[in-house]
Order: C-alpha cells, then sequence, then structure tokens
C-alpha cells in the first residue's frame, strides 16, 4: 500500500506551526517506525496560496497537515483554527478520530497534539516539546504577560519567533523546524543564523518603535487609529500599545504582499470592559477575526482608509455608550 513512501508534514510557517510540526515528526518516527511501516518523515511549510488548489492539494503523496485548513486525504492533521474547514462539505467530512484532531478552544497547536498522542498513542512528552507547547499558547494567542515581553522579550523561543521575520530565504523555517525534532528551544536560538537573523530583527524593532509616532492620525475616548500603509517604514505588531499603553482599541491600516489591510484590536493589557465583536464589526468589510481582534482586505487603499476610520469611529461611540451606562448603574 505504498506505506513505505515519505510522509510530508505540512505546517503553517509561524512559531506554533513549526512546533507542531517539529513534535508529530518526532512522534510519528518513534512510535510508528516501531511497527515498519512509516517511511522517512519530511517538515514542509504550506502557505496560504496553497489553498487555491485545495482539492488536488499534493496528490498521490502521503501527507500530514498541522496548524492549517482540514484536508480529507490528510493522514494526520490537527489544527485549532476557528477558520479551518474550507467549504461546508470539508466540515462534514471531518470527524474526530485517531489521526485527526481539531480543538478551536487550544490557544495554539503544538498542546493539542500532545494531548492526543497522550491519549491515542501512549505518548509522554519530553520536557522540551511542553516548553514549546506553552510559548506556543503565549505566541499564538498573544497573551504576553506585558508589552515589554511582547516587544523585547529575550526567551530562546521569542528570540525565534523575532527571527521568523527576516528569514534569510523560504526554505529557512524548514531548516528550524527541522532542528526543532532533536533540539530544544534554546539550542535552536543559539544557532549562529537564528542569532544574525534576531539582531537584524531587533534592529527593524526599533526603527519601527521609533517610526510609529508618525502613523498617528488621532486618539480620542480610548481607540487610537494609525496608517502605517507606508512602504518606508518599518512595522511592530505591537509599537502602538508600547507608545500608547492606556488605549482600549487600536485601528490601523497596514500593507500586504497583495494589498491593504485594516486591522483592529483590543489592547491585551488594557482590555475594554465591555468589548465589542471586533471581527462580527469587520465582516462588514468583507473580512472577519475573533471577538479581540479582527481584520479585513478592502481592494484599495482609500476604502482601507475609510473602513479604518469608520471602524475606529463605531469603537469611540461604543466605549462612551458603555461608559454612560456604566454611570448610569453606579448611581442607582
Ligand atoms: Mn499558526
Amino acid at each position: 500500500m505504498g506505506h513505505d513512501r515519505q510522509l510530508t508534514i505540512h505546517y503553517h510557517r509561524d512559531f506554533d506551526g513549526m512546533c507542531a510540526g517539529a513534535i508529530l515528526s518526532r512522534i510519528r518516527q518513534d512510535h510508528v517506525l516501531k511497527d515498519g511501516r512509516e517511511g522517512a518523515v519530511v517538515c514542509q511549510s504550506v502557505n496560504y496560496d496553497q489553498r487555491k488548489d485545495w482539492d488536488h492539494f499534493c496528490e498521490g503523496e502521503r501527507f500530514a497537515i498541522v496548524d492549517f485548513h482540514f484536508h480529507p486525504r490528510a493522514e494526520y492533521w490537527f489544527d485549532h483554527h476557528p477558520t479551518t474547514f474550507l467549504t461546508p462539505e470539508l466540515r462534514e467530512a471531518y470527524a474526530p478520530s485517531e489521526r485527526w484532531s481539531w480543538d478551536e478552544n487550544s490557544p495554539s497547536c503544538p498542546p493539542l497534539i500532545l494531548k492526543h498522542a497522550a491519549h491515542y498513542w501512549d505518548y509522554e512528552p519530553s520536557e522540551r516539546f511542553r516548553e514549546m507547547a506553552h510559548w506556543s499558547d503565549i505566541i499564538d494567542a498573544a497573551r504576553f504577560e506585558s508589552v515589554d515581553q511582547a516587544v523585547f522579550g529575550d526567551a530562546p523561543a521569542l528570540r525565534i519567533m523575532r527571527s521568523l521575520t527576516v528569514a534569510p530565504h523560504t526554505g529557512w523555517v524548514d531548516e528550524l523546524t527541522t532542528a526543532l525534532i532533536d533540539n530544544d528551544l534554546e539550542q535552536v536560538a543559539c544557532r549562529e543564523d537564528v542569532e544574525k537573523a534576531h539582531q537584524r530583527a531587533t534592529r527593524n524593532r526599533d526603527k519601527a518603535l521609533e517610526q510609529f509616532p508618525a502613523t498617528v492620525q488621532w486618539k480620542r475616548g480610548g481607540v487610537i487609529l494609525y496608517d502605517a500603509s507606508s512602504n518606508k517604514i518599518r512595522r511592530e505588531r505591537f509599537a502602538v500599545f508600547y507608545h500608547h499603553p492606556e488605549v482600549f482599541y487600536s485601528v490601523g491600516v497596514i500593507p500586504t504582499r497583495s494589498g491593504f489591510h485594516m486591522t483592529a484590536g483590543e489592547n491585551p493589557w488594557n482590555p475594554p470592559a465591555t468589548p465589542l465583536h471586533v471581527g462580527q464589526l469587520m465582516e462588514t468589510y468583507g473580512g472577519g477575526g475573533h471577538r479581540a481582534v479582527g481584520g479585513a482586505n478592502p481592494e484599495s487603499l482609500e476604502a482601507a482608509r475609510r473602513g479604518a476610520a469608520e471602524v475606529a469611529e463605531l469603537l469611540v461611540e461604543h466605549m462612551a455608550k458603555a461608559e454612560s451606562a456604566s454611570r448610569t448603574l453606579d448611581s442607582t
């Protein structure tokens, strides 16, 4: 049945996806090689462009997918994204099994693989895999203890995360993921190429922090609006909350490879007392997201700017209403 053929583990190219790929790779090698059915296991990142021809994804090959969309031909599949099913038919095709698991309540992918492996394959995770799961939850769900940790954190996981923003070539994440199969985060973070990339990334971060204030359009009622669409500036995801820790919401415009993106989110370190569902708000603009963070990709820069400004105004209104409601409650 061709079981001697190579199994390719396709993983989402971000920190938790890489850890998920490495962990599944190690588990398969440890626990399935024993029964002699498994050939080599290789980790290869997958990207959003590959969704276009999803039906024919890796046709005729043996593959697994982690931290990315469900595929019915995947030999193993693990994900935590609520948006994992590309069609209702694909949703129908999924049922939890010994080889597939989906848990949209998991903050990241590695913990759900470890849980699954303990349950089905009697797998006892090593300390280094527990460490990867721990940091994956923090990084993927933006559960940093402070904005300082998010921006300046120096733990090995955070150094790797930051180095990914300046990957020297496309195959690099595969190299790091392969290294994580047999090494801990500290060992991978101390690789010369990771250290070099990390130094470059921190210089970019410092520049981004410096350039952020000039992008601010206005700040009012606990909401800040910025326009970081210029291709002449560096961007840092949490620069807005580093400079403006007192705001409840940020709304901005940023460039992407395929146009402009409007993004809105709660301040994770100063969340609003009565939050609005930001993802639902973004559905009006053809986008989506979670309660705390969402985005959309309007057709033009102008539309993105207009949309962002509208969303920001709506959030100001919401905050004002929420505040007057709580004042009314206080006085009764
Ligand atoms: Mn991911």
